[in-house]
């Protein structure tokens, strides 16, 4: 027996697994989990990148305020926009006195934003937000008969994309194709993309926060 849960409360944490075909990993409880996925004030946040490596740029920062419902996307017009959308990156993040949610499985884009505030001497001694990274937490606590994707977990719990014709590799090529085309269709394929990479981030953070009630 769980310590604290009653049986009531273990067999309908059971039923909502076997349902879900969702398994909590060996040795973890089920209130430790519970306390993993629960983040505090969060925004979402999802970046787009002309390529992997640090030195490669960051085209768009999209922002959800769960809060507010409020999305922003910082979105380099220019190829040499990048500072200016850190900077404005750095008047939201004043605000945030909770966790900023990302998904990577090693901490992506708190690097690559940190990587640049630096480059750009942006980094101050403000506080720092607090970042958290799904992927890692899903790691440490359950198992999900999927892989590791962002696009296959979201996708097998319910989470219907605007562009599943799209993927993240895709992105800088597009993006370059934007910056010579200017073509307004493309430019809004690729702000939905983000949109759609950081709801569907969501959608996997509600799922599994129902799942473990
Ligand atoms: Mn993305």
């Amino acid at each position: 027996m769980v310590k604290g849960i009653g049986l009531d409360k273990l067999s309908s944490i059971a039923k909502n697994y076997l349902e879900h075909n969702i398994e909590l990993r060996k040795g973890v409880m089920i209130e430790w989990a519970k306390s993993q996925f629960d983040f505090n004030d969060e925004v979402y946040i999802d970046i787009e990148t002309t390529g992997l490596s640090f030195d490669s740029q960051i085209w768009l920062i999209g922002m959800l305020f769960k809060k507010s419902n409020k999305l922003i996307l910082l979105f380099a017009h220019e190829s040499d926009e990048e500072k200016d959308i850190l900077k404005q990156y750095m008047k939201q993040v004043s605000n945030v006195k909770g966790d900023i949610v990302t998904f990577s499985g090693h901490h992506f884009d708190k690097e690559f934003i940190e990587q640049k505030l630096k480059k750009y001497k942006l980094w101050n001694n403000s506080p720092k937000p607090n970042f958290v990274d799904v992927l890692s937490v899903i790691r440490d606590t359950i198992e999900i008969p999927v892989s590791n994707n962002l696009k296959d977990m979201a996708a097998w719990m319910g989470y219907n994309f605007k562009h599943p014709d799209l993927a993240g590799y895709m992105m800088p090529g597009l993006y370059r194709e934007y910056l010579i085309s200017r073509d307004q269709e493309l430019l809004t394929k690729l702000q939905e993309y983000n949109e759609d990479d950081i709801r569907s981030l969501t959608h996997v953070v509600s799922f599994i926060r129902d799942v473990l009630s």
